[in-house]
């Protein structure tokens, strides 16, 4: 029998020092009363977190169904360690509220995937407004300031694992046997 020996594997984590790192956002203007608080939110877990504002860029679209698209557009150009993606849809009458959130949800995770950037999901699905309002800075805390702390997050460890040879290497060869 193999003598047995006690494994200190490298474990490899992102930290939560922004500095240095370049952050993008993308917000949704529908229920923009939402959305703002989110951002702020977002914002301020960047600041505390010790990012620069010339690193950090917002930009703002007509609602959720647009952020894949404009987040993808931002992710190719590389200038973004990390990418936030904010929107609030708030189940209506119809099926639509159905389609934004599916399409939003699949279109982000597809962005981040195509692109190799990390988008975080800040983007609220909710049955009524109360929610929203709850998870904007009241009952369920700010999911804006969670988002940021996740990007930072992300944005560290993607710097990380691009740098840490073992792992890229394994990656390297991991995409290579996926192409065969
Ligand atoms: N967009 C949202 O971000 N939240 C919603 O609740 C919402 N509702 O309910 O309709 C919404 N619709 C707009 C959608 O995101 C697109 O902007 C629009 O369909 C144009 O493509």
């Amino acid at each position: 029998m193999a003598t047995t020996e006690k494994i200190y594997p490298t474990t490899i984590q992102g930290g939560l020092s922004a500095e240095g790192l370049r952050f993008g956002i993308t917000v949704s203007r529908f229920n923009n009363f939402i959305t703002d608080r989110l951002l702020q939110g977002a914002l301020d877990a960047l600041s505390r977190a010790g990012a620069n504002s010339k690193d950090v860029e917002v930009v703002h679209v007509p609602g959720s169904f647009e952020l894949p698209i404009t987040s993808k557009k931002m992710a190719i150009t590389s200038r973004y360690d990390a990418l936030i993606a904010i929107g609030c849809i708030i189940r209506g009458e119809t099926a639509h509220y159905d389609y934004v959130c599916a399409e939003t949800s699949r279109g982000l995770q597809l962005a981040q995937m195509d692109t190799g950037v990390p988008i975080l999901f800040c983007v609220l699905t909710c049955d009524t407004l109360e929610q929203a309002i709850d998870r904007a800075g009241l009952k369920g805390g700010n999911k804006g300031f969670e988002a940021g702390l996740g990007a930072v997050e992300m944005a560290a460890l993607s710097k990380k694992l691009r740098s840490a040879p073992a792992v890229a290497t394994n990656l390297s060869a991991a995409t290579k046997r996926r192409k065969k």
